[in-house]
């Protein structure tokens, strides 16, 4: 399954941007540190469920998998402890937690856009810290931190290698293998940034680690708090890219939806209260603050951060594999049961992997449930695509 860590700052709100994602517990504090140990939970990407768009079986109107035609696919998502500057020389907790970061296949850095705490995490004042100023700082300590890794083993790197570059980067390769960095990793990098590792001085060598952490850990920001974040500084935080979020109001309306107070589901762009007399009076002036900030930022920009994670940076694709084509099911009769995540470009084969591996080995040719036509098991698969393996294996 993908994996997705939050990490940034102290106090930028990582804790209740995993919360509201899960609903798993995770505790939340308006002072640095309150996180220690990594919290592990299961969110969703939300995508467009094919079945509303299909002839099924008995008239059925939908797959039952799905809401209105809102699917949702489990991710992992890490919630890890806060990083300052200079967290890689040891400031602050240190950076023993970036090892927390090793499973993950992206990183959504949590920035706190409304600039309400300082460098190190401590309240301020909304707009007294410059947000613009920590976008930076996370790729940095992150650079830093494999830098260290290659640091101690350098000499014995560059003795093995004998001047062969060749060897020298499958060697670095295998260092980093626990950031799941591969040769061909390691041989983007050098063509990215030119540096000749055999001969690099350690400006050169940052620079290498820089450009590999951006393909082997691609990174996201999103601007939190913007519910209380000026308009002007929002601005100017979309333009460097940074969209805003605010995750305390999903966690708010999440909760709610969950008591049955509001219809909502994660990612739409405003929601709609059931039974207004039914709210107290602190509950319905909270809805409705939060209806007016989810009306100014098209939505709490939680639920689009984790897709655009997942398919925009990751470049992810949805297939649906069935075992029965014509009626888009399983064995057992249930419609488009299953929704696999997979990487662009996969194959009809590799879907058979992702289901299982004896049904990868067993693979023998793949039918478009939608056209009933065998496809080749090397052409790509695209996003929405219902797919039936057939494979030796059952
Ligand atoms: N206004 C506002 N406050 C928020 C938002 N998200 C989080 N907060 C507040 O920010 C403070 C810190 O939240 P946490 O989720 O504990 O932050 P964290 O990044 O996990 O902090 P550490 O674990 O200490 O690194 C709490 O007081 C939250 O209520 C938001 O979207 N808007
Ligand atoms: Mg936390």
């Amino acid at each position: 399954m993908i994996t997705l860590a939050l990490a940034g700052k102290p106090n930028c709100g990582k804790s209740t941007f995993f919360k509201a994602a899960t609903l798993a517990d995770a505790e939340i504090a308006n002072y640095p540190f309150t996180t220690i140990d990594a919290n592990h939970g299961v969110a969703y990407v939300r995508t467009s469920c094919p079945c509303t768009a299909l002839a099924l079986p008995g008239g059925a109107a939908s797959c039952g998998h799905c809401t209105d035609g809102v699917r949702f696919i489990p991710i992992n998502l890490i919630d890890v402890a806060g990083l300052v500057p200079e967290a890689h020389t040891g400031r602050g907790l240190g950076n023993q937690f970036l090892d927390h970061l090793r499973q993950a296949d992206a990183i959504i850095h949590v920035v706190d856009g409304s600039g309400a705490t300082d460098a190190e995490g401590n309240p301020v004042g909304v707009g007294e810290h410059d947000p613009e100023s920590d976008i930076a700082f996370l790729p940095q300590e992150m650079t830093m931190w494999v830098h260290g890794i290659l640091a101690k083993h350098w000499a014995r790197l560059l003795r093995q290698a004998q001047a062969k570059s060749f060897v020298l980067h499958a060697a670095v390769a295998e260092v980093l293998a626990g950031l799941a960095i591969t040769n061909e990793d390691v041989a983007a990098a050098v063509r990215e940034t030119g540096v000749d590792l055999l001969h690099a001085d350690e400006a050169g060598v940052i620079e290498f680690c820089g450009a590999l952490l951006r393909r082997s850990k691609p990174m996201i920001a999103v601007a939190n708090k913007a519910d209380q974040t000026p308009d002007a500084l929002l601005e100017r935080l979309r333009e460097h890219g940074v969209p805003p979020a605010t995750a305390a109001g999903e966690l708010a309306l999440r909760n709610a939806a969950k008591a049955g107070l509001v219809t909502y589901l994660p990612g739409d762009p405003s929601f709609t209260v059931t039974d207004r007399g039914g709210l107290s009076k602190a509950q319905a002036a909270g809805l409705d603050a939060l209806a007016t900030v989810m009306a100014r930022l098209g939505g709490t920009g939680v639920q689009p951060a984790l897709n655009r994670a997942v398919f925009d940076l990751l470049g992810m694709i949805v297939v649906y594999p069935v075992e029965d084509e014509t009626h888009f099911a399983d064995g057992r009769g249930r419609i488009l049961p299953d929704a696999f995540l997979l990487r662009e470009g996969s194959t009809p084969r590799e879907l058979a992997f992702a289901v299982h591996t004896e049904i990868g080995e067993g693979f023998l040719y793949a039918i478009d449930a939608r056209t009933h036509m065998r496809i080749k098991d090397t052409q790509q698969l695209r996003d929405g695509d219902i797919i039936r393996i057939v494979s030796a294996a059952k």
